[in-house]
């Protein structure tokens, strides 16, 4: 920060750059009063607008956006009750048993986490959930759980937004407050792609339930239970969440023949995770494979099997996953994952709004407010706009997915890493080759990370052309993508069956495989020494951001350097965050209670000759200027 006082500094600029430049000009150590919270965000506006934001490449055109209506609530009326008071006044076990013998079918609501995560690459930023979290649980208090944090969130929120990813979980728990806020966890590789140390897993656990977690949707890659029971114990011995275990479909189950995942390897599954202490079970079609009449007799089967709720996720990627749900309505169970219209279907999860609509005459329907529903999709319809960089160009269902069973969020992600790879003209044979890869794998279960090791494999096939028999040859001696190394090295556990030896020994090359489950070789975290270390290198920082260290700790890096040189960039608008600001642009920024900026931009000067622009804006009506550097 010193040499960027230097090297803005108008008097050095014109070519003073003597050592006695710096005894002359004291103000140059001045870090925090040269800048202050709103400089930092001007520089962060500078930069944007100079420079366009670095993960939108080709500079989008200039677009104009609708602006989102906030749906309407009263902020003085109290929250009306919701599932989490139940919960609470019910007590864990009570509760499960009472989810489990109710009429009415009940909804979780993914639009703050899957939904984005699987049509906007996980890019939905914190305020605008936040702007709708209050008017969505005091309008909607019918709704089971919404699922706002875990997954690939945490990473995208550090990496990608610049956020604060236990922020988010604080001030969606501020606003929600009498409703249940669930989280999508990998068992023991927590919110990361491998396995982390049981105490960090356990430590990760209770600082999330004490944060605002109130369901732990937890799963292993591989539908490993021992990798996933550690984490069920946790939450069940350090909070007082709920345990939900989630079995990761498979296939087919009603497949006639070759049929590796059986009915009666799922029903092993769920009576190994009650046993294990789970207080729900949730069957998670990640590719949404399940198809209707396939969950009649799964969802009857494990409900027989357990005597926990089991709740269904799935994704409509084959666009027929509605009737999936009917038919698990009938056959019993408990709650189904959606996400609000405007943010459904494709690779996403079915829609809420219609589903209610549908139900409200049936059986098991149950009033839900559609009003509102309808008027928050109508808010996201217009706050997606925003992020339209993001957004993956499939048009329609596709029954693809029952050959190549690429998860949702995986699948609408494909065409862009195909894409920086120099594959994009090759997106439906990296699509077979994903099947191809699974095949040569044993046909393993396929959901993060394992499913990341087979897309990182088709993708290396299709580069280097090569089939599976070119795999299979050991005269060849590729070089395989280090995930697959790692996969086979037993870093995300032991698929169920086994490996497929001889794929195995050509990719190891005589190396031993792992034994045991993957945490096992992983010294504990050190907490007490190791959290001094941390705040000595990163003084602004609390346990939580030790913790997000500890998941990341590159990405951590990056975000603090980040937030050091720019701030907290939260509270910038999302157009101004992705767009930067055009010429007479005026927004409101609340940098914290009470302290509103109002920031426009006046005009931004050509370069100079060392590549500096001069970006002049006016900050609460004074004029201020700041250098950022054009990197065209
Ligand atoms: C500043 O604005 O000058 C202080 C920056 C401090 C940034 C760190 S990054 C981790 C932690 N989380 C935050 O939101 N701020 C601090
Ligand atoms: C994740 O792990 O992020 C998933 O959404 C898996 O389906
Ligand atoms: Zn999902």
């Amino acid at each position: 920060r010193f040499l960027e006082n230097v090297i803005t500094n108008d008097v050095f600029r014109k070519g003073n750059c003597t050592v006695a430049f710096i005894d002359q000009h004291p103000e140059l150590f001045k870090l925090s009063q040269i800048r202050d919270r709103g400089t930092k965000t001007l520089m962060y506006l500078a930069d944007v607008t100079v420079n366009g934001h670095p993960d939108i490449k080709g500079r989008p055109e200039s677009r104009t956006f609708r602006t989102p209506v906030i749906p309407s609530y009263e902020p003085l009326k109290p929250y009306p009750a919701g599932m989490k008071n139940r919960l609470e006044e019910m007590g864990r076990e009570a509760f499960v048993q009472w989810l489990r013998q109710e009429t009415p079918v009940y909804y979780t609501d993914t639009t703050f986490r899957d939904a984005h995560q699987s049509l906007l690459a996980t890019r939905v930023r914190t305020r605008d959930m936040l702007a709708v979290a209050e008017s969505y649980a005091k309008n909607n208090p019918e709704i089971f759980s919404m699922e706002v944090w875990g997954g690939a969130t945490f990473d995208v929120a550090m990496r990608f937004l610049h956020e604060c990813p236990w922020r988010r979980l604080q001030l969606l728990r501020k606003a929600m407050p009498n409703i249940l806020l669930q989280m999508l966890f990998r068992g023991s590789n927590a919110v990361g792609y491998s396995a982390y140390p049981e105490n960090l897993i356990a430590t990760f656990i209770e600082k999330a339930a004490e944060n605002g977690i109130d369901i732990f949707r937890i799963f292993d890659s591989l539908n490993w239970v021992e990798a996933m029971a550690p984490s069920i114990r946790f939450v069940r011995e350090r909070t007082n969440a709920l345990a939900q275990a989630a079995i990761s479909y498979t296939g087919d189950v009603l497949r006639p023949a070759n049929n590796k995942y059986t009915l009666q390897y799922y029903t092993d599954l769920a009576r190994k995770l009650e046993d294990a202490g789970a207080h729900m079970l949730a069957v998670k079609d990640m590719a949404g494979l399940l198809k209707p009449e396939a969950a009649t007799v799964l969802i009857g089967t494990l409900r027989d099997a357990v005597k926990l709720p089991v709740v269904l996720h799935t994704h409509d990627t084959a666009g027929v996953q509605a009737a999936t749900y009917l038919k698990a309505i009938e056959a019993g169970v408990s709650v189904v994952d959606t996400a609000i219209a405007s943010l459904s279907g494709l690779t996403s999860q079915p829609n809420l709004n219609s589903m209610a609509a549908v139900m409200d005459t049936h059986a098991r329907g149950s009033r839900m407010n559609l009003a509102s529903l309808n008027e928050h999709s109508n808010y996201w319809e217009d706050v997606r706009e925003y992020y339209y960089p993001f957004e993956s160009d499939m048009k329609a269902g596709t029954a693809q997915i029952y050959e190549n069973e690429i998860p949702g969020g995986q699948y609408s992600n494909l065409r862009q890493q195909a894409e920086s790879l120099g594959l994009g003209d090759k997106l439906e044979e990296i699509k077979q080759n994903y099947a191809a890869v699974n095949q040569l794998f044993g046909d393993i279960v396929k959901v993060t990370p394992s499913s990341k090791v087979v897309g990182d494999m088709a993708l290396f096939m299709t580069s280097n052309q090569l089939t599976a028999e070119d795999v299979l040859d050991e005269t060849r001696n590729l070089a395989f993508p280090a995930s697959v190394k790692g996969f086979f090295r037993g870093e995300l556990g032991v698929p169920y069956g086994g490996f497929p030896p001889k794929l195995q020994q050509i990719v190891l090359r005589g190396e031993r495989p792992l034994a045991g489950k993957p945490n096992e070789h992983l010294a504990p975290v050190d907490f007490e020494a190791d959290f001094g270390a941390f705040r000595e290198k990163y003084p602004h920082t609390e346990f939580l951001d030790y913790l997000s260290y500890h998941m990341f700790p590159k990405v951590f890096d990056e975000y603090y350097q980040h937030a050091m040189v720019f701030g907290n960039v939260e509270a910038i608008p999302t157009p101004a965050f992705f767009y930067g600001l055009k010429q007479g642009e005026e927004i409101l920024i609340t940098l914290s209670k009470g302290k509103t900026i109002i920031v426009k931009l006046l005009y931004i000067l050509p370069a100079d000759e060392h590549g500096m622009r001069t970006v002049v804006f006016e900050l609460n009506g004074y004029a201020r200027k700041v250098q950022v550097r054009d990197h065209s």
